[in-house]
């Protein structure tokens, strides 16, 4: 055979080549490209070819090689970055790896058992905004103007519109249903409000409330104390004893602070209710007829109670929380306390 039909045929075998393994193109490697492959071989013939051919022979025969060494770089290139690719160690039985869930947080669990007990009495949810205007935070809520909230020292204001504040308390949601809606009114307004406070194991820049009311014909303060009652008792256990003590809110009056039977000691006194036997809960108090007659009710014919919690104060309560911080903190080990998961 001359070298010219070698040649040719030699292309048509390269050319043939399915080189998907690295055996395959190991042995391609060795039979046609290796020092003592069929490749070189043929440039050892070259040598000889008559001056005439030289030119032809020369170019299919480096034709050849480029095609050659092209197809195994090609396939060496493949075969390296699917064996690298992660479906290639893909072990399906291999155990798989274990990740963390997380699990429900401590206010969500306080404010979830708040919906539910408030729903049986027929409380339904409101929720609103938590940028609001000074009518809806403070003036028809009876705040006066020189009211001290109303202060940057302790209210954020939005710098580029003071008229504009992060809500001090979710009151401003039920202004905002009693404006639109007519009495009878029952609803609990859960959410997130905002005081400038400096951050310790006691104060946060923000916490969480729920407020409610009540409004409709004939609603007294013996309504609001059993309501009261009935909420401490399924929220504490039902030997909870309440005491209210007179107070002051510019939305209510008469306001009164609750108190329960500390579920610690059980009134008989320890370091939790620092020996009085009681642990304030929440304020409330008959609404003001002027927040009343800012919504458009008519204080002669509806009066209603209103009452305001904060979530977080709850928390530590019912599980003994003893730095406010951790409840924003997002630690996994405090978080996943609270639901036995
Ligand atoms: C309207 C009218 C009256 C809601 C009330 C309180 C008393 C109260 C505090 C408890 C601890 C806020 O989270 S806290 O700092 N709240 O003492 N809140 S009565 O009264 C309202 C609400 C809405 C229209």
């Amino acid at each position: 055979m001359n070298i010219q039909q070698e040649i040719e045929m030699l292309t048509k075998e390269v050319e043939s080549q399915a080189l998907k393994t690295s055996e395959q193109l190991e042995s391609f490697r060795l039979e046609y490209l290796s020092k003592k492959g069929k490749i070189p071989a043929l440039f050892q013939r070259f040598r000889e070819v008559d001056a005439s051919e030289r030119k032809e022979v020369g170019r299919v025969l480096n034709v050849l090689k480029n095609q050659a060494e092209d197809l195994f770089k090609v396939a060496k290139d493949e075969i390296e970055t699917t064996s690298s690719a992660p479906e290639a160690t893909f072990d399906a039985s291999a155990p798989g790896i274990p990740f963390s869930t997380g699990s429900r947080h401590p206010l969500r669990l306080v404010a979830n058992q708040l919906y539910e007990v408030f729903s049986r009495i027929g409380f339904i949810v409101a929720e609103g905004p938590e940028i609001e205007d000074d009518w809806h935070n403070f003036s028809a809520l009876n705040f006066p103007e020189e009211h001290p909230a109303r202060d940057m020292q302790d209210t954020f204001f939005i710098m580029n519109d003071p008229s504009m504040a992060l809500r001090t308390h979710t009151s401003s949601v039920q202004v905002r249903m009693m404006e639109t809606r007519k009495p009878p009114l029952r609803m609990i307004m859960p959410g997130r409000v905002y005081r400038n406070e400096a951050i310790s194991a006691r104060a946060h820049c923000f916490f969480h409330q729920v407020e409610g009311i009540y409004i409709d014909k004939n609603v007294s303060f013996a309504d609001l104390k059993q309501t009261m009652l009935y909420f401490s008792r399924e929220l504490f256990g039902a030997d909870t004893q309440i005491r209210l003590r007179p107070s002051y809110f510019p939305f209510t009056e008469p306001s009164a602070e609750m108190d329960i039977s500390c579920t610690v000691c059980k009134g008989k006194g320890c370091n939790i209710c620092k020996y009085t036997g009681w642990v304030e809960i929440l304020g409330c108090g008959m609404i003001h007829p002027n927040v009343l007659k800012n919504c458009d009710i008519d204080p002669e014919e509806y009066t209603g109670f209103a009452f305001g919690m904060g979530i977080e104060r709850i928390a530590i309560l019912k599980y003994q929380v003893k730095d406010l911080r951790l409840f924003s903190q997002n630690d996994i080990r405090f978080l996943k306390q609270f639901t036995g998961e």
